[in-house]
């Protein structure tokens, strides 16, 4: 049978109420994701992890403002509020996280000039970070995702799972969304259309 995997992705101060970028009602999934933690033998977290002026938030832009969208060497890059700076407080896992199982944390979006919503490749779409080689080196093939936020980190962490040749199922109960300009209704499709089981 193949070996299979929960994916908790970005489940952190910053993306919970009070934080930086609060997802709504982000803290809610922490019990679920909890109990799947426990019932899965492989869990792997991801950790949105920004040197300070990274070139996500709009601080950095003279002029310009959270939510707004910039046009960056790679394609088109929404800007955010200043969120999971390496080190801060924010950029800790929510205190009631129980991820002391994890096998392998993946910290993503540490390079100054691009962001990283995917766990898999940063959003140039080339940049691996090298957990398809981690999984495929350990015969884990199927995948489960969970965290936050639904509509960009969890959405196109499993879009790209599905791409490398993983399965993924992404546990909505499991998940919260940012929903910027109809983000959730646009990436569920995509998801689904592209194979990702939304359970
Ligand atoms: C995320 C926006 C910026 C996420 C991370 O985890 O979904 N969203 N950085
Ligand atoms: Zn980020």
């Amino acid at each position: 049978m193949a070996d299979k995997a929960l994916i908790v992705i970005d489940v952190q101060k910053d993306f919970c109420p009070g934080g930086a970028l609060a997802v709504a009602g982000g803290d809610e999934i922490v019990p679920l994701v909890n109990r799947l933690i426990g019932e899965f033998d492989h869990v792997v977290l991801t950790q949105d992890w920004h040197p300070a002026r990274h070139s996500s938030f709009a601080s950095t832009h003279p002029g310009r403002n959270p939510f707004e969208t910039v046009e960056m060497p790679y394609g088109q890059q929404t800007l955010w509020p200043d969120h999971c700076v390496q080190g801060s407080a924010g950029a800790e896992f929510h205190p009631q996280l129980e991820w002391t199982k994890a096998e392998l944390i993946v910290r993503k979006g540490f390079r100054p000039g691009i962001d990283s919503y995917s766990a898999f490749f940063e959003n140039d779409h080339r940049t691996p970070t090298g957990l398809a080689g981690y999984l495929r080196e350990r015969g884990i093939s199927d995948l489960t995702l969970v965290g936050l936020a639904t509509d960009f980190c969890v959405a196109y962490s499993a879009l790209d799972a599905v791409r490398s040749g993983f399965s993924a199922t992404v546990l909505l109960d499991a998940c919260r969304a940012i929903d910027l300009d109809g983000s959730l209704a646009a990436m569920k499709d995509e998801m689904a259309a592209e194979g990702v089981r939304l359970g």
